[in-house]
């Protein structure tokens, strides 16, 4: 059956190509020289975009057999910082690296599975480019031939568990977080149950009750094909919020803090070997049964390109939409006479609202939409913008009725006009 589809996409190859003749191999270019000949020796090898050092770039981890590196994005060259890193991984058959911050600190840290038999690898983030190794627990001990792994708040508790998907006749492993760096790893458990041979692993709420499932991809190994899994998660706690983008959102970096608690998360194309994670975000609140909150304070969305969404006082248990055609576009590149900012039409509105601005140079803009307290709800652009005419959409779904307020600052021009929102 699998072979059947990866003959089936040997056969369609041409077409994609005539499609995507707007492509070009940029690696070497760029600077990025990874040895990929090895990853015939078994399918697999993983590698993924995640931005370790918060700066906003997206960065390159590869995980191929025996290499691994990590290519820092700087200013869309990469720069290979792998011996500066602290990650020495010589690993008998790297297969996946996923990035997820397992100790709420605001900092991507870094799983690689060892489909060879030796341990897997777990890289706390030092927060200054470079990672510590964790050595004790199942977790960094376990001599299993893994391939797939997924970071997922499984038990809904607020931080991030793992599971692992391995081969050779091999039962998958399922770590819960307790914090502190300490794993336990659950056996009595029916994900974790069955001696298969899985290749890879995703993770997503398929049925909408803010609980991850577990889809599993079995591939037998010396004997028989083995059924692929899906594991529907009936054990945790009832507590959640998701987040889903109108227009994609890989490369997504979402940011929700109640209190003192703060957890972020990455939106990928898929690190685990063989697989793919929904591109929604999952946040696992399930701490509020013991201190109940009426809202999250902040959902922060910062976007690839610099724009940043921000709604404060979201209810949890709910799935939010952000992103699409809301936003900042250039409508025209005329240069105009002058700056100028519009009054926003419609007015009063519900939900979606729109106005526009002239910027007769190019210009740092700063976009801002705040209420009447002076706070900040969203910055709706902060960067650099060339001569022209510009559309903002707002979308107020998020944000109670009242009055509020959209400001430009530029170096040369700054104003600020009054919408009201009525729902
Ligand atoms: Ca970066
Ligand atoms: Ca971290
Ligand atoms: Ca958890
Ligand atoms: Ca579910």
């Amino acid at each position: 059956m699998k072979r059947h589809l990866f003959f089936f996409i040997l056969l369609l190859l041409p077409y994609f190509s005539v499609q995507s003749q707007s492509f070009t191999n940029v690696a070497a270019q760029l600077g990025i020289n990874a040895d990929y000949i090895d990853l015939y020796y078994i399918p697999g090898g993983g590698a993924g975009f995640a931005d370790y050092d918060n700066d906003g770039d997206p960065d390159l981890i590869i995980a191929t057999k025996t290499h691994f590196k990590v290519y820092k994005n700087d200013n869309n060259s990469f720069i290979d910082v792998t011996a500066g890193s602290g990650i020495s991984l010589s690993g008998d058959c790297l297969k996946s690296v996923v990035c997820g911050d397992y100790n709420n600190d605001g900092w991507l840290d870094l799983f690689v599975t060892n489909g060879g038999g030796g341990p897997n690898f777990l890289y706390k983030n030092n927060q200054n480019g470079t990672f510590t190794r964790i050595t004790s627990g199942a977790i960094v001990t376990d001599t299993m031939g893994s391939f797939g792994c997924n970071w997922g708040d499984l038990d809904n508790d607020g931080d991030l568990d793992l599971f692992v998907a391995n081969n050779y006749n091999q039962k998958d492993a399922l770590y819960r977080n307790d914090g502190n760096n300490v794993f336990t790893k659950i056996t009595a458990d029916v994900s974790v149950s069955e001696n298969n041979s899985s290749v890879g692993s995703a993770l997503a709420d398929f049925n909408n009750d803010g609980k991850l499932d577990i889809f599993v991809v079995n591939q037998g190994y010396g004997g028989p094909s083995e059924n692929d899994c899906l594991f529907k998660n009936v054990g945790a706690e009832p507590w959640y919020l998701l987040i889903k983008f109108n227009g994609g959102g890989i490369g997504v970096r979402v940011k929700i803090r109640i209190g003192n608690y703060i957890a972020i998360r990455e939106v990928t194309g898929g690190n685990s070997c063989s697989s793919q994670d929904m591109t929604w975000v999952h946040f696992g609140l399930g701490f509020l049964n013991d201190t109940p909150v009426q809202n999250i304070d902040s959902v922060i969305v910062d976007w690839h390109d610099g724009f940043r969404e921000i709604r404060t006082n979201v209810a949890p248990n709910q799935e939010l939409e952000f992103g699409g055609i809301i936003g900042v576009q250039q409508i025209s590149s005329e240069i105009p006479q002058r700056f100028s900012l519009s009054q926003n039409y419609p007015n009063p509105f519900n939900p979606v609202t729109n106005f526009y601005y002239a910027l007769p140079k190019g210009s740092d803009v700063k976009l801002v939409v705040y209420n009447t307290n002076g706070q900040i709800v969203k910055e709706m652009y902060n960067g650099y913008q060339s001569a022209g005419t510009y559309k903002a959409i707002f979308d107020g779904s998020g944000y109670s009725s009242g009055v509020y307020f959209y400001k430009i600052i530029t170096n040369d021009f700054t104003e600020t006009k009054k919408m009201i929102l009525v729902k």
